[in-house]
C-alpha cells in the first residue's frame, strides 16, 4: 500500500488530517526532516503546526513528498530500527517556486521560517557578511518574502537558521539587515522591529539513503514509501531567541531553550562537525568510506583525540560535560548500523573547515599553543584536494589558489583562512602532517 494519508487512516483508523500550514522551511532535505520535522510532529499533539517545505536546488524532493501528502517513514537506527511515520510536513515545494514561497511567508497564519541550506548556501565572504548587490539565491529569495511580509502589513515572525555555523541566527538577521538597510529607514525599522533571527545549535547525523532501506521500510511497515529518512537515535537543538508568534513546544521533545548559546554552539561544531571533517578528509586518503570505519582505525582515532584536546582547550570547563560528551561522540561516530558516507561530508570544505577547524586553531596560536591537531586535519583537506575530485560550492577559489604562483599549501590554507596561511609555525605543521598521508 502506498504511504498516503487516506491509506494510513484506513489502515489505523486514526485521523491524519493535516496541520494548517505555520512554519516556512527552506532547505528539504533528510536532515530537516530527521530533525525540526520530527521535533514538530513529537509534539504537535494538537495538529497546530504544520510545515510548507521548500526544496534546495531540484525538485524531486517535492514531487515524491507531495506524492505521499508530505509523510514520510523516520527509521531510528541504533542496535534495531525503529520505523515511526512524520506528518509535520504538509506541503511540499519547489524551492524554485519563489512566488509560492514568498505568498507562504507574507501570510499572517505564518509564524516560523527555518532554514537548512548548507554552510555554503549563505555565500557569507571570509567576515561572515552578504554583498547585497551580489546575494546567494536562497538569500535573495528571503529578502524578498519579508519585503512582502511588510507589505501586508502581517504579524512579527522569527526566522530560524539551523546550520552548521557559529551565531547563525545573528549572521543570518546582519545579512537582512544589508539588504533592508539600502531599502531605506523605514525598511529596516520594519525589520528591527519584526523579524527575529534566532540561533540554534543543531544535531542529528542524517546519512543518505539507500535502495535497501526502500526495501527495509515496505517489508517492516507494509507501505511503500519512497523517500524515507534514516537518523541515529540522539538528537539535540539549542536555540536562543525570541518567536514572536509562538511556536511549537519542542522543549518537549528535548530542545533547549537557552540565554546564550555561544558554548553549545562551540562545543558541537567543533568537537562533531570538526573531527567529521578531519575524518572525512584523512579517512578517505587512508581508504575508507565511511566514519565507523574511519573511527576504527587506530590512527584517525588518534588524530581525532588530539583535535578534541585542543577544542577542549578552548571551552569552558565547566557546564559542558565535555569528557561525556566525547564519549557520546565516539559512541556515535563508532554507529556501525548508520553508513554515514566520508565523501557526504567532504562537500564544501573550504567553508566547512573555516568555521569547524580554523577558530580552534587561532584560538589555540593566540595562547601562545601549537595547533598540530588543527593543523593534520587543514593538512588532510590540502591533500585531499590535491589528489581527488571534490565537491565545493568555492570550486573556482581552490583551483585557482592551487594554480597560482608561490607556495602552493600556503595558496590553499589561505583559501580556508588567511592569518593562519601567514603564521608560519602553523603552516610548517601543516606540512608535516601532509607528510601522513
Ligand atoms: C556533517 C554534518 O556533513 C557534514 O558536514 O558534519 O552534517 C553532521 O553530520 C551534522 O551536523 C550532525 O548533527
Amino acid at each position: 500500500m502506498k504511504l498516503t494519508r487516506a491509506n494510513l487512516e484506513v489502515a489505523t483508523g486514526q485521523d491524519f488530517s493535516p496541520a494548517p500550514v505555520r512554519i516556512v522551511h527552506m532547505g528539504l532535505g533528510a536532515f530537516h526532516r530527521a530533525h525540526q520535522a520530527w521535533y514538530t510532529d513529537e509534539v504537535d499533539v494538537n495538529r497546530e503546526w504544520g510545515i510548507a517545505a521548500f526544496t534546495g536546488r531540484t525538485a524531486t524532493e517535492a514531487e515524491k513528498l507531495n506524492q505521499q501528502d508530505g509523510l514520510f517513514t523516520l527509521i531510528t537506527r541504533g542496535d534495531t530500527d525503529k520505523f515511526e511515520v512524520i506528518q509535520s510536513i504538509v506541503e511540499a515545494h519547489d524551492g524554485n517556486d519563489t512566488q509560492a514561497f514568498t505568498d507562504l511567508v507574507a501570510k499572517p497564519s505564518t509564524a516560523i521560517v527555518t532554514l537548512t541550506i548548507t554552510e555554503a548556501g549563505y555565500g557569507f565572504d571570509k567576515s561572515g557578511k552578504v554583498d547585497p548587490a551580489n546575494l546567494a539565491p536562497a538569500m535573495a529569495r528571503l529578502a524578498k518574502a519579508l519585503i512582502a511580509r511588510r507589505t501586508h502589513g502581517s504579524a512579527p515572525i522569527a526566522v530560524v537558521s539551523c546550520d552548521n555555523i557559529p551565531a547563525n541566527g545573528e549572521l543570518l538577521g546582519r545579512a537582512m539587515r544589508a539588504v533592508f538597510i539600502e531599502l531605506g529607514d523605514e525598511m529596516l525599522a520594519w525589520l528591527n522591529a519584526n523579524v527575529s533571527f534566532v540561533s540554534t545549535s543543531i544535531d542529528r547525523i542524517t546519512p543518505k539513503i539507500t535502495d535497501a532501506d526502500l526495501a527495509i521500510v515496505a517489508s517492516a511497515t507494509g507501505f511503500e514509501d519512497a523517500s524515507p529518512v534514516v537518523t541515529e537515535p540522539f538528537s539535540d537543538w539549542v536555540l536562543s531567541g525570541d518567536f514572536p508568534a509562538g511556536r511549537p513546544a519542542w522543549e518537549k521533545a528535548g530542545a533547549k531553550f537557552v540565554e546564550n548559546i555561544h558554548d553549545f554552539e562551540n562545543r558541537k561544531l567543533w568537537l562533531l562537525n570538526g573531527s567529521h571533517s578531519l575524518l572525512a578528509y584523512a579517512g578517505q586518503l587512508r581508504g575508507h568510506q565511511t566514519v565507523a570505519q574511519a573511527i576504527a582505525d587506530e590512527a584517525c582515532l588518534g588524530w581525532v583525540q588530539d583535535f578534541w584536546t585542543e577544542a577542549v582547550n578552548n571551552l569552558p570547563i565547566v557546564g559542558l560535560d565535555l569528557d561525556v560528551y566525547r564519549a557520546n561522540l565516539l559512541a556515535r561516530f563508532s554507529n556501525g548500523n548508520i553508513a554515514h558516507r566520508l565523501g557526504q561530508i567532504a562537500i564544501d570544505g573550504s567553508t566547512k573547515l573555516s568555521v569547524r577547524v580554523a577558530p580552534i586553531a587561532l584560538a589555540e596560536l593566540a595562547k601562545g599553543n601549537r595547533a598540530q591537531g588543527c593543523a593534520l586535519a587543514i593538512a588532510a583537506w590540502v591533500k585531499f584536494v590535491s589528489n581527488n575530485e571534490f565537491t565545493d560550492s568555492r570550486k573556482a577559489e581552490v583551483e585557482e589558489a592551487s594554480a597560482a604562483s608561490g607556495d602552493r599549501v600556503q595558496n590553499l590554507v589561505s583559501v580556508i583562512n588567511e592569518e593562519l596561511a601567514a603564521n608560519s609555525s602553523f603552516m610548517e605543521d601543516v606540512k608535516r602532517a601532509l607528510q601522513l598521508f
